[in-house]
């Protein structure tokens, strides 16, 4: 059996000797981003399906690792996402005007509409943005943190990544590294248990994702991924290790994926059903709702108003982000090259007439 650490029960009652240092406003603020998180997801899975955004990878159920992970990282620290951050990215405070103008493609898109919908970065609030080959941005974010490590500029990297990328070459020669060079990163794994239609039992032989940590010479944890609080303090005391030259940590956030991997799948087509209303009632905002409750500091007037506040909020977005005009013909050649090159000149003249 290994070992999980926890701080919430199902009941969301706090475990003993939990020492908790965020206050009141901290903490609205983490459950509201998880709930921005569900409902912007929602959304967008809806204009997917009304053609109006062409892809969506969404973080249902998976909203306190991104959140909660997020709440430990410092302002100086840097980024690495996979797919599935939106949730550390509000809580950075990434506009969702931002993330919508990405998924929608127009010309205020940090990426002037060439990258895959969800594989995004936000340069000013340090996330860079992945490849689409998984993993990739493991040795990424090593390289970064060996970069701060040799400025000692005292700030560190987390990375994050699914269960299916830890089979990937990156993951194995980006730990491998870490551990050599005691680079200050953290990897964090959200181990929803699929990659795409894989089992996590096809992944590995292994005992979980953990266990991997001590062949390269650094610490592996366990955390319950859908216990807020328990994400957050393992993922600030990995972070502070890392800071402080104490060396890699990875984490492993178990949890589940709620949604299909993307909405070109439908992952009812392969999830068990029994499996899969299980995770449904380890929902991780409800737990992290009823901590709140018990403490006072939640009622069904606030939820409500809450929802139908980012609701409109979203829909409000939406409506800018649509008027807004699609990136020029010239950026496809931005950051590319200064000038068209001659092979390049008569495909670019024929683009700019269509
Ligand atoms: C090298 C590579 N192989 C396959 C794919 C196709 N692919 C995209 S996402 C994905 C699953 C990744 O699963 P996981 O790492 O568990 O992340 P999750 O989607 O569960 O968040 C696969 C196989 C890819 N993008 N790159
Ligand atoms: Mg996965």
């Amino acid at each position: 059996m290994r070992h999980v650490i926890k701080c919430l029960t199902e009941e969301g009652e706090l475990n003993d000797n939990i020492e908790l240092d965020l206050s009141e406003a901290e903490l609205l603020k983490t459950y509201q981003t998880m709930v921005l998180t569900r409902i912007l997801d929602t959304k967008m899975i809806a204009l997917q399906r009304q053609g109006r955004i062409g892809f969506y990878l969404s973080s249902y159920g998976e909203e306190a690792c991104s959140v909660g992970s997020a709440l430990g990282v410092s302002n100086n620290d840097w980024f690495f996402p996979a797919y599935r951050e939106q949730g550390a990215m509000l809580l950075k405070g990434v506009s969702l005007h931002f993330i919508i103008s990405h998924l929608r493609g127009t010309s205020e898109d940090e990426h002037k509409g060439r990258a895959l919908p969800g594989l995004f970065g936000c340069s000013s609030k340090r996330f860079v943005a992945p490849s689409a080959p998984v993993g990739t941005q493991i040795p990424h974010g090593v390289g970064a943190a060996l970069a701060s490590k040799l400025i000692g500029d005292n700030i560190a990297t987390i990375i994050y990544f699914g269960d299916g990328a830890t089979s990937s070459n990156d993951f194995h020669s980006g730990l491998n590294f870490a551990g050599v060079f005691k680079t200050p990163s953290v990897f964090f794994c959200k181990n929803n248990q699929w990659a795409i239609s894989t089992h996590v039992d096809s992944q590995t032989s292994s005992q979980g994702i953990a266990v991997k940590a001590q062949a390269y010479g650094f610490d592996g944890v366990l955390v319950d991924g859908n216990d807020v609080l328990a994400v957050y303090l393992a993922t600030k005391t990995a972070m502070e290790n890392a800071r402080d030259g104490r060396g890699p940590t990875l984490i492993e956030a178990l949890t589940y994926r709620l949604s299909s991997h993307s909405t070109s799948d439908d992952g009812s087509r392969y999830q068990d059903q029994i499996e899969y209303k299980k995770w449904l009632n380890k929902d991780p905002i409800a737990r992290f709702r009823k901590y709140l409750n018990n403490a006072g500091i939640w009622t069904v007037e606030y939820e409500q108003e809450l929802q139908e506040k980012f609701d409109r909020q979203i829909s409000d977005i939406i409506a800018q982000v649509e008027s807004s005009p699609m990136p020029s013909v010239d950026t496809l050649i931005t950051d590319v090259y200064s000038e068209i090159p001659s092979a390049l000149k008569s495909d670019f003249e024929d683009i700019k007439n269509i």
